[in-house]
């Protein structure tokens, strides 16, 4: 497999409706697509990256900067037996997952293509359809998110997470539960409490939420293995877990029982499956979370959850909860069950809508390699 080209394009797309975390407000996404061209065939990925370094320290132009003076000089004209191969090309450049992961994982798809498979199968994966829950935004009152959770529980999803953020967090919860009393409800605080918070943490309890995600530093375990002692719901990592050392010594600490494997934030396929691998081991389930991706980063994440240890609802949703028009054909769509059937065509198993991409498209950048600009 030879790395004939990459070009990496940054899209403008606007969300339907607003996304509310405990950092702030999301509208319009600019997302960032990485296209390898690899013995004549076209792979995708998609950085994950959000638009502020409020999720984690990478944002869309730090992976725009990383991608082009670092990774695509590294990469182009190489080649290599296998997508698994380029995570140790790119070992030298500290941290900038979301970035790798976007080259990584286009080089994932083209592999699977050339080899004529569903990438879920190159990637290990075992699960016919996966189940899929929703991220719901911070929302004015308790009573305008009842509704929207219930109109979501009527769309067939099996899980349903909240967003949460000091003030806007137990008389929320309290709503929706005593609505529900029975369905899978998890809460999501995006790193916005402190350890001196626990005992205001603890009153979550009574609700039986499935878990707690993140509640404390991004890039604070040990703080989380002291908060995990103190209250009975189970800790969900999301931030503080880059890598499978870090899903380790997390386990290991006590400072979660439950994973949310992040494509982007892990670094790609090679790595997430080390996070799932090192989970299934210490019999921890690990679910996939989202970014608020298009198509191609959503078609990237279905594959991923076909990994046996899989096991929680991901927040892997239908592509018309965030857009007019999605950027893959067939768009993603969720079954009445709250199910996403796995695409049986190789690669990723969606096409690629190119006119559209062309359309939403403000900046783009690309390297060939020597060969093919002399050819
Ligand atoms: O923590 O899961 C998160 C969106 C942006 C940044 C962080 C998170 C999220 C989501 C969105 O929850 C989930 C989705 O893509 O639907
Ligand atoms: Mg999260």
């Amino acid at each position: 497999m030879t790395i004939e080209t990459i070009v990496l394009r940054e899209l403008r797309m606007r969300l339907k409706a607003p996304f509310e975390t405990s950092f702030g407000v999301t509208q319009a996404r600019r997302i960032l697509l990485v296209e390898v061209v690899i013995d004549g065939v076209s792979g995708w990925g998609e950085v994950t990256t959000i638009e502020s370094p409020s999720y984690n320290s990478e944002t869309t132009d730090t992976a725009w900067h990383i991608i082009s003076d670092f990774i695509a000089p590294r990469l182009v004209g190489k080649s290599l037996d296998k997508a698994g191969d380029v995570a140790a090309l790119l070992s030298a450049i500290r941290g900038h997952q979301m970035a790798k992961a976007g080259v990584e994982n286009a080089v994932w798809d083209a592999e699977a293509q050339l080899r004529n498979i569903p990438l879920s199968k190159l990637i290990g994966g075992t699960l016919q359809e996966i189940p899929c829950g929703v991220s719901l935004g911070i929302r004015e009152s308790p009573e305008s998110l009842t509704r929207k959770v219930e109109e979501e529980l009527k769309n067939g999803y099996q899980r349903i997470k909240l967003k949460i953020k000091p003030g806007r967090d137990f008389n929320f919860v309290a709503a929706v539960r005593k609505e529900f009393p029975d369905i899978l409800l998890s809460v999501d605080a995006n790193s916005a409490y402190d350890l001196k918070d626990a005992s205001h943490l603890k009153e979550l309890d009574q609700f039986n939420l499935l878990m707690m995600e993140q509640p404390l530093q991004w890039d604070d375990i040990h703080s989380h293995a002291k908060l995990q002692s103190q209250i009975r719901t189970a800790i969900c990592l999301d931030e503080c877990i880059n890598n499978a050392a870090h899903a380790e010594a997390a386990i290991e600490m006590g400072a979660c029982r439950i994973i949310n494997v992040k494509l982007g934030r892990v670094g790609g396929h090679t790595s997430a499956r080390q996070v799932h691998d090192i989970c299934q081991q210490h019999s921890l389930p690990v679910w996939c979370g989202g970014m608020l991706e298009s198509g191609i980063g959503r078609a990237h994440n279905i594959a991923m959850s076909t990994l046996p240890n899989f096991t929680l609802p991901g927040d892997v949703s239908a592509s018309q909860r965030y857009w007019g028009e999605d950027i893959i054909e067939p768009e993603v769509e969720v079954s009445p069950r709250g199910t996403i059937q796995i695409p049986t065509y190789p690669g990723l198993g969606f096409t690629v809508k190119r006119e559209l991409v062309d359309q939403l498209t403000v900046r783009t950048r690309d390297w060939k390699s020597e060969m093919v600009a002399q050819a």
